[in-house]
């Protein structure tokens, strides 16, 4: 058994580009594997029940799989250096953007990647790069194929279509343009001190858009975030502290309105087919993957997606980070939301009735199993 953890995760993952650069920021004993196509298939399937990145495994043998259970187990063992900000409007502020890189942002990287050839292809060379070392490149290709028609096959369920398209990258605009703006004045997004906004955007952005060929022109006049990136990637260096008075940059506001009024809306449909399920069956120990489909927007374009349960798993720790500050963040949703003094703004991050736990790396209804 090997003696330190170990992260398995290839380049192009963004998920695995989350966890490895807060590994690195860390300065964590773990060694950086990208895992073969057979130790995909063979242990790690084995070890969480599906073939998926990152993974890591512990000097003691336990398996860890999701980012956010990776980065909260060492967060659990070594705060410090801290990337949870302590106040309470920017500590909430770093979970939304957890949320929406790992579960909004998604639809960017899969449009860049699936839908540009030039990508695709890059994609399908990585994969066999990494999965299948050994092996003549077409070989390896024709052998991982399997593998990129399943990534390529989430753009419908994601509600990625020719409708939807321009919203994805009208939100992609956004995001690149806030960023643009807030690091020309400041190093991370909360300050001096990378936080766990900045490796979570980091990951989509970095893995998807930036790295993958036919996308790199979307950062070509944004260098402040190419800056921003390139720290990242070279151990986020704590240039000072997080900014006083719990501020939460204006020049972010735009990104964390399409947070806020796209995904969120989205989010309450999904717990609110979450609270009906479990109306309906009182007796259930957990809800299904998927609940059918529903009706979103994205910057104002409509579509259908699949109501995937486990993204209620990553929103609820974004509505406990409302809850702890206490409507002490609610001046800031109200400037990001454009809204007037004293609107309310407490339900916009919705209340959670049925919270899930991650059991066996698959979310189950708490309260409802024994703990
Ligand atoms: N919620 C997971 C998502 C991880 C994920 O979707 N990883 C992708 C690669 S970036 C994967 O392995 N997908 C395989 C699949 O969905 O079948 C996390 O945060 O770690």
């Amino acid at each position: 058994m090997a003696s330190v953890a170990v992260h398995y995760g290839w380049l192009v993952s963004p998920y695995s580009a989350k966890t490895r650069t807060y590994i690195k920021h860390k300065g964590l004993a773990v060694q950086d594997v990208q895992p073969t196509a057979s130790q995909l298939m063979g242990v790690i399937r084995r070890s969480v029940g599906r073939l998926i990145m990152p993974t890591v495994r512990l000097a003691d043998g336990t398996w860890l799989q999701d980012s956010s259970v990776i980065i909260d187990h060492f967060e659990s063992e070594a705060p410090e250096p801290l990337i949870v900000p302590p106040g309470v409007s920017q500590c909430l502020a770093a979970s939304l953007l957890e949320v929406f890189a790992d579960e909004w942002l998604s639809m960017a990287s899969l449009h860049y990647r699936w839908t540009i050839p030039e990508n695709a292809a890059f994609a399908r060379g990585e994969f066999a790069r990494c999965g299948l070392p050994w092996a003549p490149r077409f070989l390896g290709r024709r052998m991982i194929a399997s593998i990129a028609d399943k990534m390529e096959s989430y753009l419908p369920v994601l509600g990625i279509d020719e409708v939807t398209t321009p919203g994805v990258e009208a939100m992609v605009e956004v995001v690149l343009g806030a960023l643009e703006a807030h690091f020309a004045a400041q190093p991370y997004l909360f300050g001096g001190r990378p936080s766990l906004g900045d490796f979570s955007l980091f990951g989509p952005l970095w893995a998807h858009l930036y790295r993958d060929p036919g996308s790199r022109f979307l950062f070509e006049d944004k260098p402040n975030v190419r800056r921003w990136m390139d720290d990242l990637l070279r151990g986020a260096p704590v240039r000072g502290a997080f900014l006083e008075g719990d501020e939460v940059p204006a020049a972010l506001d735009p990104l964390f309105a399409c947070a806020l009024e796209d995904q969120w809306a989205w989010i309450r449909t999904l717990v609110g087919a979450v609270d009906a399920y479990c109306a309906e069956n009182p007796d259930a120990a957990r809800v299904p993957r998927a609940l059918g489909e529903a009706d979103f927007a994205i910057r104002g374009r409509a579509g259908r997606r699949k109501l995937v349960t486990f993204v209620q798993w990553k929103a609820q720790r974004a509505r406990a980070a409302y809850d702890a500050a206490e409507g002490q963040a609610d001046a800031w949703l109200r400037r990001a939301l454009g809204l007037e003094d004293g609107a309310e703004v407490s339900d916009v991050l919705t209340p959670i009735s049925n919270p899930l736990i991650l059991r066996d790396f698959k979310p189950v209804l708490k309260g409802r199993v024994p703990s």
